[in-house]
């Protein structure tokens, strides 16, 4: 009995489950390009073609490494094309009387799948993505009885499980967490180390015209386009930023500067989760460079926290709690996402800067998804379900099981503080303080009040305000509604006059 191996295009890994299963001889891949998983949300252009070169050149790998690949453009599925339809036709055309596939990354696709054996009339062997370091029954047991979940704890775990970053019983360096380190603010730098940049091949330039017609109305920029599309190129990129940028990683972890788009961040999320490099190999190069003395202590840890603690933990979260979790609205936000979120187009000068290079790039680093655009939507109450959209669409590292959960979850609070202790809620001040963004702003951070003050200010009161029942218990706010208290009525009340106005003229701001 020959199968039809289905690989998803954020499968790009040879070591999948599926094909691990599969036998070269026998059976058959197919990947291909279609209508629904382009259209499902908006996808950034670079995202789009991001998805469909790499898909492209692993069809290529897979090929040359003796595998017998069926490749669908998108050109020759259709509009009507889905993952289900192109299945249906591999079936017929190849005979096959199965087919085995690795779990697909998101909810919505997973229940389609379970009702492929009824509609399609074979079996459907979907196999657990192994990929990732900590299985779905490992994290179930990990959750279970617990009544409330932190990250640090998990990733404890996670560190002995592995081993990474142990000396015998004993955490390296006898510390779990270097993050009171990894607060500092960055400082113009002309040496500032850049993410590698590949020239686009043939592969590339084919796909780059397919979007640049297909999806011309899209969010943003298409070109230049740099991204690796090949494994090759990725491990090139993850060994340019361990030996430039990972030295001083954790120092600037939650630094911006006005025009410097990567800083010292990995952009390595793109590949990783598209299956271009392996979390655990990433994590292991990062530790070897710390052992060889290259790289401090408090960058190789801060970033394997990320990967080994952040990323699976995440995940974990997405698949105990979906189908609800991503319409939790716990705040009762209801606005639309403002218009600016599209265009960049806001004399903010904080959001302008995370907005345009997200429009360029299809890239922000953490701290600005999380304390610029997260938090702006957050203070303004917008609707969780949109602000969920709009980073599905436009980041290309974005995917639901990891993008759900850092918005509904960590920065919009939606989840009731499932995976957030507190909101990531802050005014202007820290944004000034971790930026040099207020500099070049028409807005005036020190100001809570009149028609110059920082709409971050006025805002952030009017949140706090809105929302004291539910916070004023929470330890980690009280310092926040001690400051309130301080402030007195008279100037809370105006500063909430300010937000209220300041919300009815949302898209002007
Ligand atoms: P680095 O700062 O270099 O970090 C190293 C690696 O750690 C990343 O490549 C990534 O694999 C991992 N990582 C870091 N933080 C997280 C995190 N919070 N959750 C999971 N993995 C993490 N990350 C995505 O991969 N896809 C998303 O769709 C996504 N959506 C987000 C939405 C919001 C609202 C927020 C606040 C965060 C989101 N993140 C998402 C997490 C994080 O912002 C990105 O992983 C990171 O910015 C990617 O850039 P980098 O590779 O330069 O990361
Ligand atoms: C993101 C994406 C896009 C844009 N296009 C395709 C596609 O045409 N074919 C495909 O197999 N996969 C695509 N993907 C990735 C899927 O959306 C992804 O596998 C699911 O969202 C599960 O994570
Ligand atoms: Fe952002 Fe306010 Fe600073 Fe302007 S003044 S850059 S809006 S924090």
């Amino acid at each position: 009995m020959s199968r039809l191996v289905l690989v998803l295009g954020d499968q790009l890994s040879p070591r999948l489950s599926s094909l691990k299963a599969a036998d070269r001889q026998r059976d058959t891949v197919l990947m291909a390009e279609v209508w629904a998983e382009a259209t499902y949300v908006p996808h950034h252009k670079k995202k789009l073609a991001f998805v469909f070169s790499a898909m492209r050149h692993f069809a290529e790998e897979l090929r040359s490494n003796g595998w017998r690949v069926i490749y669908r453009r998108l050109d020759e599925t259709g509009e009507a094309s889905s993952l289900s339809s192109e299945v249906t036709r591999g079936l017929r055309e190849t005979g096959a009387t199965g087919v085995l596939v690795t779990e697909p990354g998101e909810w919505r696709l997973r229940e389609d799948m379970a009702t492929w054996p009824a509609r399609l009339g074979v079996p459907v062997d979907c196999r657990e993505d192994d990929r990732f370091l900590c299985s779905h029954a490992d994290f179930r047991a990990w959750a279970d009885g617990r009544r409330q979940f932190r990250m640090e704890y998990f990733y404890r775990d996670m560190r002995r499980r592995t081993g990474l970053l142990m000396d015998g019983d004993e955490p390296a360096g006898g510390r779990w967490n270097f993050d009171a380190e990894n607060r500092k603010r960055a400082e113009r730098d002309l040496l500032m180390p850049t993410p590698l940049r590949v020239t686009p091949d043939a592969i590339t330039r084919d796909v780059l015209d397919l979007v640049g017609s297909r999806f011309s109305g899209n969010f943003g920029t298409l070109e230049p386009f740099w991204f690796a599309v090949t494994r090759h190129d990725a491990e090139a990129a993850l060994d340019r930023f361990i030996a430039d940028a990972l030295p001083r990683f954790g120092d600037f972890q939650d630094a911006m500067l006005e025009g410097e788009r990567f800083l010292y961040h990995s952009v390595l999320s793109t590949y990783i989760n598209i299956g271009l490099l392996d979390p655990l190999d990433v994590c292991m190069k990062a530790e070897t460079a710390w052992r060889n003395g290259a790289v401090p202590l408090n960058s190789a840890e801060g970033f394997i926290r990320q990967i080994l603690g952040w990323r699976e933990y995440v995940r974990g979260i997405y698949w105990l709690r979906m189908p609800e979790y991503v319409s939790l609205n716990t705040l009762g936000h209801t606005r639309p996402l403002p218009a600016f979120y599209w265009t960049g187009d806001t004399q903010m000068a904080c959001l302008r800067s995370a907005i345009g290079q997200t429009r360029d790039e299809a890239y922000a680093h953490h701290i600005q998804r999380l304390m610029l655009t997260g938090n702006f939507a957050l203070l303004a109450g917008i609707d969780p379900a949109a602000v969920h959209e709009w980073y599905l669409a436009v980041y290309a590292d974005a995917y639901e099981w990891v993008e759900v959960p850092n918005t509904i979850g960590i920065s919009q609070f939606a989840d009731g503080g499932l995976l957030a202790s507190k909101p990531y809620a802050s005014s202007g001040a820290y944004i000034s303080r971790m930026s040099d963004h207020c500099r070049g702003c028409r807005y005036d951070v020190k100001q809570r009040t009149g028609d110059k003050a920082c709409p971050f200010n006025a805002l952030y009161w009017d949140f706090l305000a809105r929302h004291r029942t539910r916070f004023e218990g929470n330890p980690r706010m009280a310092q926040m509604y001690r400051t309130m208290d301080r402030m007195g009525e008279a100037a809370l009340a105006e500063a909430r006059a300010r937000g209220q106005r300041l919300l009815a003229t949302i898209d002007t701001l």
